[in-house]
């Protein structure tokens, strides 16, 4: 059994679509971080840097934060979606960490300035908007020659999904982006995807572009 420590967003929902993709029983704990749960004493004690999403594995007493390292060790612990050695796995590895330097910090600037605080700092916007950009469009270009991120459907397209389903906060046009829409429409349709993405709360339908 695996507890999930998590919220409604992009990060949270990597972890619990992963979670529904494994089949592993979990437990959820839902951190609102709205009302600065993530500072409980208690939470910090499994996640030091006060951010969701967090885990601990009942089987060992691992705990983890970091939803990088997460989606590892969950793939790690079932053998599914990241090969266990050689060049597929550090190419889906690969594809993983550029999520989380790249869209996970990038677009979490796009959604700071742009959604939330439109008009205070333009060339913040600007700055992020344009990042943004380039991000799709790389992705784009290794959509337009491969099925999924990586080789096959992996944790590495787990991790840069649900931060895509907010294109609508990035202003973002997926139209633009023909082969990511295509990416993205094939990994909305999965039962796990749909059921993750409810996860503590259901908060609304997956944007379809
Ligand atoms: N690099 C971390 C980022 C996690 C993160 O930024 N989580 C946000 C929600 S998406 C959070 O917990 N924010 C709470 C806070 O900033 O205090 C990861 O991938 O797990």
């Amino acid at each position: 059994m695996i507890d999930l420590y998590t919220w409604t967003t992009p990060n949270g929902r990597k972890a619990s679509i992963a979670l529904e993709e494994f089949e592993l029983p979990y437990s959820v704990h839902p951190i609102d971080i709205g009302k600065d749960e993530q500072f409980n004493p208690e939470f910090l004690r499994i996640s030091p840097n006060n951010r969701i999403p967090a885990i601990v594995d009942q089987d060992n007493g691992q705990t983890l934060m970091e939803s990088g390292a997460i989606l590892i060790y969950l793939a790690d612990k079932t053998g599914k979606l990241l090969a266990r050695e050689g060049e597929r796995r550090y190419r889906g590895i690969e594809w993983l960490m550029w999520q989380m330097g790249g869209p996970g910090p990038m677009f979490g600037q796009v959604h700071h300035f742009v959604k939330y605080n439109r008009g205070k700092a333009p060339y913040a916007e600007e700055r992020y908007l344009k990042e943004a950009h380039r991000l799709y469009s790389v992705l784009d270009r290794r959509l337009a020659q491969h099925e999924f991120v990586a080789d096959d459907y992996s944790i590495a397209d787990v991790a840069i999904w649900p931060w895509v389903s907010r294109y609508e906060w990035q202003t973002v046009d997926l139209n633009a982006y023909p082969n990511v829409k295509r990416w993205y429409t094939v990994i909305a349709m999965r039962p796990a995807v749909q059921r993750g993405y409810k996860v503590p709360k259901d908060v609304g339908e997956i944007p379809m572009p």
